[in-house]
């Protein structure tokens, strides 16, 4: 249905009552499970959740990459005929330096056959959005964007389409054609939005028990990594949710069926005495389900690893990123390699499954710095080690102003397109020497 302009009325008491009803919002989220491993779409169902709270009504639309796409959404598009269409822009790329994957062209497809046969406007959001938020607009032909935070703006932005007023003065929503400095959306207070309601995820019943559903507790990161986007899809200010509410949400989904988790916050166990005050919440709540999560190796002590463990956390990926104490300086890490090894040896103790991570090839990085690290993470207790090499350069970071000042990328290089970073006299001999030994550790994998 078409929807009316306020200045097609005249009685302020018939717009008001129109302007009230719902809009119908049709939500797109790809898929790409040949290319990139695949998870279920947590900021999709955090949006949909939150305009659905409002009044709205909203259908997903999960397209797998390989399937007509362009078929599939013409066809949702003339069953629901929505009043907006929201597109999920979370991945760029795989970040992946050898044999790149550039993910973006088929949404750009979906957009163009969104175009042809509805003339509802377009709103774009997600991680990969909120880091190149004017840009995205241009490239993927769309009319709206919502950098940061889409729970508060998103039903925001509908209410203002469907009163006829200018989105442009939310803050944090960006309009194509129009690039006023705008900040990120930002919610203070977590507690104040409502968590994914379990029934719009996009996943079968039957299926629930084997995936791995993503919760988040907290947003924000303020450790300023030198090659680190967060702070442009989340901000710096570290915003929490009341660990209670957290544990009422796993049990509510534990209830519809989920029994693995994945906690999504970039720093588990950071502050401390909140990742404690999470444990604890999940122990009373005794939920029976088991979850991972992503810690960075600062002053894990043994209590909060002993509580992560009675809390049903079986796994966790560990960034230590090198084993080079120059490294760690250069990428501004804060932990030391004995912090590492610490937390390493604690989960071990506590029998909690143990993947690290290394990040070879930034600023500074030589053939020693890289033997270094090869050594370090062989010493770590690990079951799994994933190798990255080659750093994937991101606007408004430390690393791109290295890049920039060391003429690897050119001052005006938008980085959309994925550029990377690696250190000379390392092409080549780096992915040599890491196959060298992986080839008899068949846990390492680069
Ligand atoms: C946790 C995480 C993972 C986990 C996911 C676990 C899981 N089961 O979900 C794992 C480790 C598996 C993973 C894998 C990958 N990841 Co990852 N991941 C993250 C991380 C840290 C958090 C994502 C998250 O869930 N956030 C919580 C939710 C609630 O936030 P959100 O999705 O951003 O949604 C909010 C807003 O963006 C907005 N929003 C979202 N969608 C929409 C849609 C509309 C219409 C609107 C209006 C708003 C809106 O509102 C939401 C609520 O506020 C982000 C970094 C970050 N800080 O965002 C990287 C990040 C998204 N990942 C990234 C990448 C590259 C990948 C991989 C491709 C890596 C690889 N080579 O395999 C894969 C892709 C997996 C996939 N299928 O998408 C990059 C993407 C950038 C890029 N270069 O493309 C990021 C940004 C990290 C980075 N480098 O900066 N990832
Ligand atoms: S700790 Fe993680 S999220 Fe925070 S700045 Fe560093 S890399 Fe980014």
């Amino acid at each position: 249905m078409q929807r009316l302009h306020p200045a097609d009325f005249a009685c302020q008491e018939t717009c008001f009552v129109l302007y009230m009803q719902p809009m119908k919002v049709l939500l797109f989220s790809l898929s790409m499970p040949e290319l990139i491993m695949p998870t279920l779409p947590l900021g999709v169902v955090c949006v949909a959740t939150a305009a659905q709270r409002d009044g709205h009504e909203v259908q997903i639309l999960e397209i797998a990459l390989g399937s007509d796409a362009g078929q599939e959404s013409a066809e949702a598009i003339t069953a629901f005929a929505p009043d907006a269409i929201g597109l999920s822009v979370r991945n760029i790329d795989d970040q992946t330096m050898r044999g790149t994957h550039f993910l973006l062209e088929p949404l750009k497809a979906i957009v163009a056959s969104c175009r042809r046969i509805s003339k509802a406007p377009i709103i774009l959001g997600g991680a990969g959005y909120s880091m190149y938020p004017e840009l995205l607009l241009e490239w993927l032909n769309a009319d709206i964007g919502i950098k940061g935070d889409g729970e508060a703006a998103l039903p925001a932005v509908l209410d203002h389409l469907r009163m006829g007023v200018d989105v442009a003065m939310i803050k944090g929503v960006y309009v194509k054609g129009r690039s006023p400095f705008k900040k990120i959306c930002s919610i203070l207070d977590l507690n104040k939005l409502s968590q994914p309601d379990p029934v719009l995820w996009p996943c079968p019943i039957e299926g629930r028990q084997g995936v791995w559903l993503p919760f988040q507790t907290r947003r924000g990161c303020p450790l300023a990594c030198s090659y680190c986007s967060t702070s442009s899809i989340e901000g710096t200010a570290l915003r929490k949710r009341d660990p209670k509410s957290v544990a009422k949400h796993i049990s509510h989904h534990a209830e519809a069926g989920f029994k693995r988790f994945y906690c999504t916050d970039n720093t588990f166990n950071l502050p401390a005495d909140y990742a404690r005050a999470l444990c604890q919440a999940f122990i009373d709540a005794e939920l029976a389900v088991s979850w991972t999560c992503i810690v960075y190796p600062y002053k894990i002590d043994e209590g909060l690893v002993s509580d992560m463990a009675l809390a049903g956390c079986i796994e966790v990926a560990l960034g230590f990123e090198s084993g080079s104490p120059a490294i760690l300086k250069n990428m501004r890490k804060r932990f030391s390699l004995d912090n590492v090894r610490q937390a390493a040896g604690l989960f071990k103790k506590y029998g909690i499954g143990l993947n690290g991570y290394l990040l070879l090839g930034g600023p500074g990085e030589t053939r020693e710095t890289v033997l270094e690290s090869l050594s370090f993470a062989d010493s770590l207790p690990l079951d799994f080690l994933k190798l990255t090499t080659g750093i994937r350069i991101y606007p408004d970071t430390e690393l791109a102003r290295i890049a920039t000042a060391e003429g690897v990328i050119a001052a005006d290089d938008d980085l959309l397109l994925p550029r990377f970073y690696l250190a000379e006299g390392l092409d080549g001999w780096l992915q040599d020497e890491i196959t060298r030994w992986a080839a008899t550790r068949p846990h390492w994998q680069g």
